[in-house]
């Protein structure tokens, strides 16, 4: 049914030029001579990967300064997010000893009866998300029997009275309850938003069309209800289906819900008419709304507070310069060429806040208010955790535009994080990007290998590699091809339709 392409050993592929010295080849097994065959980008992937496999193998992140692992309570007791979320990435970079090992390490150590609280969102796009890329990519049946596993263990978290899943779920009990910050018991509209793609996928793989039917519920219900002036407010109550508060953000909570929607399109091989129509009047909504020119001619998405602007846009929006690229193409004709230019300014304003920083790493948030542009003004957001956001955009608009400023911003991070964040073992986020003295933060996130590596090597890679026409990546940048169905198959579920 799936015809995945653009798969390949891609070794060898490394269009950048340094005049930086390679950094020192780890001291693990492969030998020097493999490490000096290496581009640049797979050597940044394999010193993570290995500081990470020799201090914190089966934990779910590295600690690279303390050098040992870090287990975090989001995944619910399951082990080893950095190798779930790093098996595409090696794959990919045909990294094969290292992928190996991954493999072996889900074959045999990946235990799927925990019975701790996790994030409904963040085991998604980490546990199922990397395994289910991790099938496509292989073909190996053991990723399937795992996903669909995890997969059944996730459905109670929609025994709700709307079907609108609650954010936390006891993986062994079934048990789910809201999170304790979220106002009001609500959900959250990027977690309930973002699974979309992986429940479609996960209903593919089994002929079990219960995923599909959870994840178009909460469609239906957010169709229904009223939005304000066409904005989805990031909270949600699970029990009356009704906004908690109007709070709306291209950031975080709310980023990835808009994001799945023109992907559902794209994966649907743009069939998923609604999903098109949702997503476009959500940027209509968010035009008129939220996206703003500062006095300095940068373009950004504000958040939008019950008709109050906050002039402040995240880290974690930044995605939204790939999000409205890919998007540009399927918008009204008239409106083509406009999204692109939107993309671009967004993704320019993004690298803004690299470039006006003393790392050249952009913060977590950055203001447009309090005399500055494009900075953060509070010391509680000028923290860069290894983000994959801003690259990201680079990688999107670079493969729709094929302007060489894409490359050179994304070589500018390169040499920033060896810079800033790569310390003896790893690579670690850093606490103020606005000072030289660098204060890290000892964790080596999973969506660092996963997203911020995988996302430089696609940028730095030829476009037949994981083509856009064929994939779309998942919010954690894991690969799932896009859903072709032949004409037979379409007759035969009409047929079937008609006849039931
Ligand atoms: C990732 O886990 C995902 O990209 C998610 O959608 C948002 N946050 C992180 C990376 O910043």
């Amino acid at each position: 049914m799936f015809l995945p392409t653009g798969v390949r050993d891609s070794s060898g592929i490394n269009r950048g030029v340094s005049t930086t010295p390679p950094p020192p080849p780890p001291v693990t097994d492969g030998g020097l001579s493999r490490w000096n065959q290496l581009s640049r980008w797979k050597k940044m992937m394999k010193f993570s990967w290995d500081n990470y496999k020799r201090y914190a193998w089966g934990k779910n992140e590295l600690r690279p300064l303390t050098r040992n692992g870090h287990i975090g309570n989001m995944f619910g007791g399951l082990r080893g997010a950095s190798i779930i979320d790093s098996l595409d990435t090696l794959y990919i970079m045909g990294l094969t000893e290292e992928y190996n090992d991954a493999k072996e390490w889900v074959q045999t150590s990946l235990d799927l009866n925990s019975n701790g609280e996790a994030s409904l969102f963040e085991v998604n796009i980490r546990y199922v998300g990397g395994l289910l890329a991790a099938y496509y990519l292989t073909g190996e049946e053991m990723y399937k029997n795992k996903v669909l596993e995890l997969g059944e263990k996730l459905l109670p978290a929609f025994n709700t009275p709307t079907g609108i899943p609650r954010g936390v779920i006891n993986l062994g009990s079934g048990t789910s309850w809201s999170w304790g910050w979220a106002s009001a018991g609500s959900s959250i509209l990027a977690e309930f938003g973002t699974l979309h793609l992986e429940f479609v996928h996960l209903s593919e793989l089994s002929g079990n069309p219960v995923y599909t039917e959870k994840v178009m519920n909460i469609r239906k219900l957010l169709n229904k209800i009223e939005k304000p002036h066409g904005l989805y407010p990031n909270f949600l109550s699970p029990v009356s289906g009704n906004w908690v508060q109007h709070h709306v953000s291209i950031g975080g909570l709310g980023d990835s819900f808009y994001e799945y929607l023109i992907k559902s399109y794209l994966m649907s091989d743009k069939t998923d008419g609604e999903a098109k129509k949702m997503y476009y009047g959500a940027m209509e909504a968010i035009e008129a709304n939220l996206v703003q020119k500062s006095p300095g001619g940068l373009t950004y998405m504000a958040e939008w507070r019950g008709g109050i602007l906050d002039h402040k846009m995240g880290h974690l929006a930044c995605f939204s310069g790939g999000m409205i690229g890919i998007g540009a193409d399927d918008g009204a004709p008239e409106k083509r060429q406009h999204f692109l230019d939107l993309a671009a300014e967004i993704t320019h304003t993004c690298h803004e806040s690299y470039t006006r920083s003393a790392t050249k790493l952009g913060p977590e948030a950055f203001r447009f208010d309090g005399g500055g542009e494009a900075t953060a003004t509070r010391l509680s957001d000028r923290y860069y955790i290894l983000r994959p956001e801003v690259i990201e955009s680079y990688m999107y608009m670079w493969r729709l535009t094929h302007d060489p400023k894409y490359r050179e911003w994304g070589w500018e991070a390169v040499e920033a994080l060896e810079q800033h964040c790569r310390v003896e073992s790893g690579f670690s986020g850093i606490r103020d990007v606005y000072t030289m003295t660098a204060s890290h933060d000892n964790m080596q996130q999973s969506f660092f290998l996963s997203e911020t590596l995988k996302y430089l090597y696609l940028l730095f890679s030829d476009d037949d590699l994981l083509p856009l026409e064929d994939w779309v990546f998942n919010t954690e940048a894991h690969p799932l091809p896009v859903i072709r169905r032949s004409c037979a198959q379409d007759e035969a579920t009409q047929d079937k339709t008609s006849s039931e």
